[in-house]
């Protein structure tokens, strides 16, 4: 079936159905819509939660009455419609005040303002339930050489977690970070620009086992690279913490489309990766509905989402449960991948010792066998054609 149910875990950030379609040429497309309208349209389209950045859901510097009035009027949305808060973020970017980072920002009253407003919203996350909280830094990076000192900036990045990681221990608190990668936009240059370069720098952290990522499809798209292939390895290190489902088309301006446009194989290999992994969080949709629509065309495209994760994860199914796509998978020896090199109580000295894996072992002979891919892929792409 190709209708939501809140039991799919599809999630929604309220800034992307919420997104008025300014962007760097031009104004607003569309009005401001109302946080609580968004929870009552999106549980109505089948979803099962919303996530949000705190200035989203308290316009940034609100007065503190103020600011219990958002939360009284959001709490009231999300217990007449069941919706879930799994995940929330800080918006550490578009304030001005941001132009240069926030907790690598190079004035350091501009970090600790950071912080502050980031554990600010920690403890809102805790009360609502979430359970994630993400970290994308946007504005932590560059547009030139001498202005930002990386190694101390990664040093200054590090505090943070660290000092984050033992907020939330001090409090108690059942939550997670999830690092964002992204290479570019808006700054020149992002720290942290791919899921690789971010899981490198989780290990040198105080609070490691809390800290994990959050990738986005068109994140690494960016970069040129191959988003299940970077899923498949956070997977590989346990730090798929959470995830950023939308679409883009190669190397180009961050696009945000809904999931499904954009690189449509990538996402059937997505799919097909996370429905057979151990992955049990949200399906979270960071998408943009393109400026060209209104309020009709924003549900509609938030509505795509879904309906594309649905269909493609029953297409992933389906391939893997074609005979011709198992006997595909036996002739290009998928099975020998996963036989450990040496065989069982075998060692290294055995390897050694042993004349087939190299005096006697015929490289030509073995160089001459096909490995049968293009069939396997063609299988791939007649079902995801409906061939
Ligand atoms: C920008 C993003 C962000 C992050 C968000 C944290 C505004 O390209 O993807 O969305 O996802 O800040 O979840
Ligand atoms: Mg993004
Ligand atoms: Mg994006
Ligand atoms: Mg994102």
């Amino acid at each position: 079936t190709l209708t939501p149910t809140p039991a799919d875990r599809f999630t929604f950030g309220l800034w992307t159905v919420g997104w008025q379609g300014r962007d760097p040429f031009g104004d607003a497309t569309r009005p401001a819509l109302d946080p609580v309208e968004s929870v009552h349209r999106l549980a109505e389209l089948g979803a099962y939660g919303v996530t949000f950045h705190d200035d989203d859901l308290i316009p940034f510097g609100s007065d503190a009455g103020t600011r219990e009035g958002h939360i009284k009027r959001f709490r009231q949305a999300l217990d007449a419609t069941g919706m879930a808060v799994p995940m929330a973020t800080t918006n550490l970017f578009t304030h001005p005040v941001f132009k240069d980072g926030a907790f690598t920002a190079n004035d350091r009253d501009v970090r600790r303002f950071a912080l502050r407003k980031t554990i600010r919203n920690i403890d809102l996350a805790a009360e609502l339930g979430a359970t994630t909280y993400v970290a994308w830094g946007g504005r932590e990076g560059s547009e030139s050489g001498a202005a930002k000192d990386v190694r101390v900036a990664l040093d200054r990045l590090k505090e943070a977690f660290d000092l984050l990681g033992d907020y939330v221990e001090a409090q108690g608190y059942d939550i997670r970070f999830a690092i964002e990668p992204k290479p570019n936009e808006p700054r020149g240059d992002i720290l942290l620009p791919t899921i690789g370069h971010a899981l490198a720098f989780i290990n040198s952290l105080e609070h490691a086992d809390r800290v994990g990522l959050n990738p986005e499809v068109g994140h690494e798209q960016m970069a040129g690279l191959n988003f299940p292939h970077g899923i498949a390895q956070a997977l590989w290190h346990g730090k798929l913490f959470h995830i950023d489902l939308n679409g883009q088309s190669g190397i180009k301006f961050d696009q945000d489309l809904r999931f499904g446009a954009g690189d449509l194989r990538q996402a059937f290999w997505l799919v097909d990766l996370l429905e057979s992994s151990d992955y049990a969080g949200p399906r979270h949709f960071d998408f943009k509905p393109p400026r060209t629509e209104d309020i009709n065309g924003v549900w509609a495209s938030a509505a795509g989402n879904m309906r594309n994760y649905l269909a493609l994860k029953a297409k992933a199914a389906a391939f893997r449960a074609d005979p011709a796509v198992q006997a595909a998978l036996r002739a290009s020896r998928l099975h020998e991948l996963a036989q450990p090199t040496l065989a069982e109580g075998e060692s290294l000295a055995d390897l050694l010792a042993d004349p087939s894996a190299f005096e006697s072992f015929d490289a030509d002979a073995a160089a001459e066998r096909g490995m049968a891919f293009e069939a396997l892929d063609q299988l791939a792409l007649d079902h995801l054609l409906g061939l």
